[in-house]
C-alpha cells in the first residue's frame, strides 16, 4: 500500500504534538519526600523536578487532599536568621531541573486532614504555569530526616 509510510509519518507527528501539549508531560518527579513535624506543625515537601522538554516550565504550586493548604516557599538565611518567603513560581529550565530541598525551595503543607505517619505516602498534585498538573507520591519521613533516604548518584552512601 503506497500511502502507508506517509500515514505512519502523519500519525507519528500528531502523536508528538500531543506529547508537547502540556508542561506536566515533560516533567519527571524524583526523590519526592515530606519531612513530618510533630503535631499540626506545617510539613516541608521536597522533590527534584526534571524537565526533558525544549521549553522552560514553571511550578506554581500544589494541592493535596491530605492538607488544607499548600504553599510554595523559599528558605534563606540572612545574617544567621532563617526566613521563608512566598514564591509565585519556580522555573524549571528546558532540559534542566529544579530541586526542592531543605534550606531552599519547598512546598509547605499546612493543616493536615489527619496525622501523617512517617513511612506513609502522601499524594500531591503539582501545578504548572500552563495549568497542567502532575500527580506525585511523596514519602513521609521523620522530623530528623535530612533527605529522602534513597541515596543519590552523586552522593554514594557507602
Ligand atoms: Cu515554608
Amino acid at each position: 500500500m503506497k500511502h502507508a509510510p506517509l500515514l505512519a509519518l502523519l500519525a507519528g507527528l500528531s502523536l508528538a504534538a500531543g506529547v508537547h501539549a502540556s508542561a506536566a508531560d515533560h516533567v519527571h518527579a524524583t526523590h519526592a519526600w515530606i519531612r513530618v513535624l510533630p503535631g499540626a506543625l506545617p510539613a516541608g515537601a521536597y522533590v527534584t523536578l526534571e524537565n526533558d522538554g525544549d521549553q522552560p516550565v514553571a511550578l506554581t504550586g500544589a494541592s493535596s487532599r491530605a492538607y488544607a493548604q499548600v504553599m510554595l516557599h523559599h528558605s534563606s538565611t540572612d545574617g544567621g536568621v532563617s526566613r521563608m518567603t512566598m514564591v509565585d513560581s519556580l522555573p524549571i529550565p528546558a532540559h534542566g531541573e529544579a530541586r526542592l530541598a531543605p534550606a531552599g525551595y519547598h512546598l509547605m503543607l499546612m493543616q493536615p486532614a489527619a496525622t501523617v505517619k512517617p513511612g506513609s505516602t502522601v499524594r500531591l498534585l503539582l501545578k504548572f504555569s500552563d495549568g497542567s498538573t502532575l500527580s506525585t507520591d511523596f514519602i513521609a519521613r521523620p522530623a530528623n530526616a535530612l533527605d529522602d533516604g534513597s541515596g543519590h548518584a552523586d552522593h554514594p552512601s557507602s
